[in-house]
């Protein structure tokens, strides 16, 4: 049976509540900075697409520790599928920003050469396999990899996520029932936010939790604070160790709170208490893990202001050399899908081009 009890190893004050993780000191700042990093980057985005320079954003914040702690303990050989929220992993396993700027203004500088929706974003060199706006697909398609990766006897681990939201989805019960059965390499990592959009988690499930869910297909559930990193990182190390080494699936619930709007398109004062926020607040990953390193004299308030002038000049650069891109060329619009392009395809590709018409997209932001 699954454990409901929330695992933790920090209090809300960053105390020491439960065994610690052993982690080295550098890392544990590495990864302070690493949060630093993605709430900086939520303002600086939010901004710029308030100033419409960029269409759409998607934030994490709140749920930094959430996020980071699911990807510390992975391998670079392992995948990820993201649900909604996980460009925090993509950016700890080693994209940049730039990369991150280019592709949700959709310009030549875009690996996705502008074909994704803003913000679902995926990166080959990181295994990070692109969002896909469909909730609840991620899972099932972590799981599809899994099995690969044991026909192909590799120890690689793949980690699908999803929301709260999306355990409602049909794709949740394929993905958990296949997985335990076949018994593949794969941890289902749910971020319970809360909120899916505007319905909240009590509308969604009369459940005692989402992680209980797991019982019911025989594999195990964990339930864990997802504002505090190291209990994330141990519970994580955990379910990773387990796929890795042949012991199949795990379900981990990592309970957190989406401080912000779903996306940028939304406006959450609407249909949430401002006072569930406050309560929230109290919990800041940021601010808890912060407390706990202070406590063991790895951070300074030097730290922080040189890190946030850095994370900020890291990002005004990205933004300054991404908008200096042009749009993809027109041509993009037909190459890299036929590894030999149809006549047709050619034809019409020659016609657009005949055209002369500029590259830039000048009609209205279609979201
Ligand atoms: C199959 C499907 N149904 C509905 C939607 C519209 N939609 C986009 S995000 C979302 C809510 C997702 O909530 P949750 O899974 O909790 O993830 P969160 O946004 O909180 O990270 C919905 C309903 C969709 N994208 N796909
Ligand atoms: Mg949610």
């Amino acid at each position: 049976m699954t454990d409901e009890t929330l695992r933790q190893v920090l209090d809300d004050e960053g105390r020491v509540i439960g065994p610690e993780p052993a982690i080295p000191d550098a890392d544990l700042r590495a990864l302070y900075r690493h949060m630093l990093k993605m709430r900086t980057l939520d303002g600086r985005m939010l901004s710029l697409q308030r100033q419409g320079r960029i269409g759409f954003y998607g934030l994490a914040t709140g749920q930094e520790a959430s996020i980071t702690g699911s990807a510390y303990p992975l391998r670079a050989s392992d995948w990820i599928f993201p649900a909604l929220r996980e460009t925090g992993v993509s950016l700890w396993r080693g994209t940049t920003i730039q990369e991150l700027v280019c592709q949700l203004i959709g310009n030549s500088g875009d690996v996705l050469i502008g074909r994704q929706m803003p913000m679902h974003f995926s990166d080959r060199k990181v295994n990070s396999v692109a969002w896909s706006s469909v909730i609840g697909t991620q899972l099932v398609h972590a799981m599809g990899a899994a099995w690969a990766a044991r026909l192909m006897k590799t120890d690689d681990v793949m980690v699908g996520y999803i929301g709260d939201g999306g355990t409602s989805s049909s794709d949740f019960h394929a993905a958990l029932n296949f997985a335990a059965v076949k018994q593949v390499p794969v941890v289902f990592f749910c971020q319970n936010n809360q909120w899916a959009i505007s319905v909240p988690l009590s509308e969604q499930t009369v459940s005692s939790s989402i992680a209980i869910k797991a019982d019911g297909y025989g594999l195990p559930g964990v339930r864990v604070d997802g504002n505090d990193l190291l209990a994330v990182i141990t519970v994580m190390r955990e379910a990773v160790e387990r796929a890795r080494s042949g012991g199949g699936p795990t379900f981990v619930e990592s309970v957190t709170f989406r401080m912000g709007g779903h996306s940028s398109s939304d406006d959450p004062t609407r249909y949430r208490d401002p006072e569930l926020v406050k309560t929230w607040e109290k919990r800041d990953p940021l601010a808890r893990f912060g407390a706990y390193l202070r406590g063991k004299g790895l951070l300074t308030d030097a730290d922080i202001e040189t890190w946030t002038a850095e994370i900020n000049e890291e990002i005004s650069q990205a933004v300054t050399a991404a908008e200096a891109l042009p749009a993809p060329a027109i041509e993009t619009l037909f190459t890299d899908v036929y590894a030999q392009m149809p006549a047709q395809l050619e034809a019409q590709m020659k016609y657009a081009l005949s055209l002369g018409l500029g590259t830039r997209f000048e009609g209205a932001f279609p979201l």
